[in-house]
């Protein structure tokens, strides 16, 4: 397996709630080294061109008003293959279809609060990346 990198979002719901240790917990836990982060607040319209993949689907106003709710933790994440170790440690979108001991089943409330976000693939892993992090941030 390669060594690759993916991104990841601690979102509103999570930080609000307080659960900003027990999700990096996880992420040191599961073996991932943490390569860059920060805590920031998303506009609507820096959300809505984070998931501007989802601009036509129904829940997209819903989706980046919840974004941009509140405080989110911004992570790169390194491991060999991360992308998809990062899916099966988060969980199914839906927690209430994740599987037991991920982090959206074990954290999550709604479809739309499910605590984290990962990318699902090496080429939205890297427009996620750099839609966030600078060159500088991530040597
Ligand atoms: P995921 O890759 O698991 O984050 O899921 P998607 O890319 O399909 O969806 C992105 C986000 O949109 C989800 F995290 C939550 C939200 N969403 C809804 O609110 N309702 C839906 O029916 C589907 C997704």
């Amino acid at each position: 397996m390669a060594l690759e990198r993916t991104f990841a979002i601690i979102k509103p719901d999570a930080v609000g709630r307080g659960l900003t240790g027990e999700i990096l917990s996880r992420i040191h836990k599961a073996g991932f080294a943490i390569v860059a982060i920060k805590s920031m607040r998303l506009t609507k319209e820096e959300a809505g061109g984070f998931y501007a993949v989802h601009k036509a689907r129904p829940f997209f106003g819903e989706l980046t008003d919840f974004m941009s709710s509140g405080k989110i933790v911004a992570l790169v994440l390194e491991g060999e293959g991360a992308i998809a170790k990062w899916r099966d440690t988060m969980g199914a979108t839906d927690p209430a279809k994740a599987a037991p001991g991920t982090i959206r089943r074990d954290l999550g409330t709604s479809i739309g609060s499910n605590c984290t976000h990962g990318s699902d693939a090496p080429d939205t892993a890297a427009f996620e990346i750099g839609y966030f992090f600078a060159g500088l941030d991530l040597i």
